[in-house]
């Protein structure tokens, strides 16, 4: 392995306990993996050389945990994180596991489940902050139908807002510098989950009270789920200044909820994504949520692990390579060339400007006639890609 991949502190690679700590198990199938402690998953985050490690509550704290074994698992994992100097800059609650959000958490039709699941994410977030994190992720798995007889979409809606709201307040209150991280998914555990994309949490944002501590966490499968182009979201959420958590993985179009390693589906779209992240100075966290294989042992998840970073550390060498290669510059200096004539009808609207731009006489015909050479330029991105170049 050439050491110029090897991840290093400054790249934050950032796992979840429940990614390198996922034991296989699928709906059609039991366990394949012995499962670890948290304290076990960190030291070997360490060894493959991660930055920082990301939990739901329970998958740190059993759900029905006492309070003396909750002390010990927090002892194991705080050691853990001393060993290793591991960090945790993003923490996050289930409300999707247990039978109590089988029809949503927040959104829930039961007022006593949107109550629980109000005080089971304060506790949370007490309980990642303890720890250090900053970010913190809503992911609303269930909040969502099979039927949109059980639940009108308004009041689901406003019941997200209010929750939202209150957490907002809550963490002002308790003196907390957290964010929220909104992820949203489309399908997948419910048949429809409410705000499906990224562009809807981030219209969503802007209804509630607090809308500058609250954010976006795009996840490379989601979108791509729903067919749709993952960076072009990240692009409006960065647009935006929402951009304040990432969710890396991969996934084929059309498939079950895949969670591959990043990269391992598609190259090209994991370049132009890295390319983005990278060109316009992302800081955040690049969180894998993704697992190995059911075929794989742990050794070979080491493999998946380091492999989700060597893969973005090579795509980032690839970005380079085309910001620098002269060829590509060239033809994108060729591609965006502007010869200052229309640069009188730029920039805001004013009367005379919209009276001499219904003036000017176009020649559309010749609008028409001109090509652009964005098949040579793929090619130029297929080869560099493939290292010929
Ligand atoms: C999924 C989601 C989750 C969330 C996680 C953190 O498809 O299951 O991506 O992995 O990211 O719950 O909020
Ligand atoms: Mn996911
Ligand atoms: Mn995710």
């Amino acid at each position: 392995m050439s050491d110029r991949f090897l991840p290093r502190p400054a790249d934050k690679f950032t796992f979840g306990l429940w990614t390198v700590g996922n034991v296989g198990r699928d709906p059609f199938g039991a366990a394949v993996r012995p499962s670890m402690t948290p304290a076990e998953i960190v030291y070997f985050l360490g060894e493959v050389g991660a930055y920082g490690v990301n939990f739901h509550d329970n998958d740190l704290i059993p759900i029905d945990a006492t309070a003396a074994k909750k002390a010990q698992i927090l002892n194991d994992f705080k050691k853990a994180l001393a060993d290793t100097g591991l960090v945790v800059p993003m923490a996050t609650t289930n409300l999707f596991y247990d039978p109590a959000f089988r029809d949503g958490a927040f959104t829930a039709n039961d007022p006593k489940v949107r109550a629980y699941a109000l005080q089971k994410t304060m506790n949370a977030m007490d309980l990642g902050v303890e720890l250090g994190a900053s970010t913190y992720v809503f992911w609303g798995g269930r909040e969502g139908v099979e039927t949109d007889a059980s639940k009108n979409p308004l009041d689901a809606g406003k019941r997200f807002r209010e929750a939202l709201n209150f957490l907002c307040d809550y963490a002002i209150d308790q003196g907390y510098q957290l964010k929220f991280a909104l992820e949203a998914k489309p399908n997948e555990p419910r048949g429809d989950i409410y705000l499906a994309t990224t562009g809807a949490m981030l219209g969503f944002i802007e209804t509630l009270d607090h809308p500058e501590m609250v954010g976006v966490n795009p996840e490379v499968a989601h979108e791509t789920m729903a067919g749709l182009n993952f960076l072009h979201h990240v692009a409006q959420a960065w647009d935006r200044g929402k951009l304040f958590h990432i969710d890396l993985n991969d996934q084929s179009i059309g498939r079950y909820d895949q969670d591959f390693r990043f990269g391992a589906v598609n190259l090209k779209s994991a370049f132009f994504l890295v390319k983005f992240l990278e060109d316009v100075g992302y800081d955040g966290s690049r969180h894998f949520d993704a697992h190995a294989y059911r075929t794989s042992d742990y050794e070979d998840v080491k493999a998946f692990a380091r492999g989700c970073m060597r893969t973005y550390l090579i795509l980032k060498e690839k970005a380079a390579q085309f910001n620098a290669d002269s060829e590509i510059q060239s033809l994108l200096a060729e591609i965006l060339a502007d010869d200052g004539s229309m640069d009188e009808f730029k920039g805001h609207y004013s009367p005379a400007r919209a009276t001499a731009l219904k003036a000017y006489a176009f020649d559309r015909a010749a609008l028409g006639q001109r090509g652009q050479p964005y098949e040579r330029l793929d090619q130029l991105v297929v080869e560099l890609l493939l290292g010929v170049r």
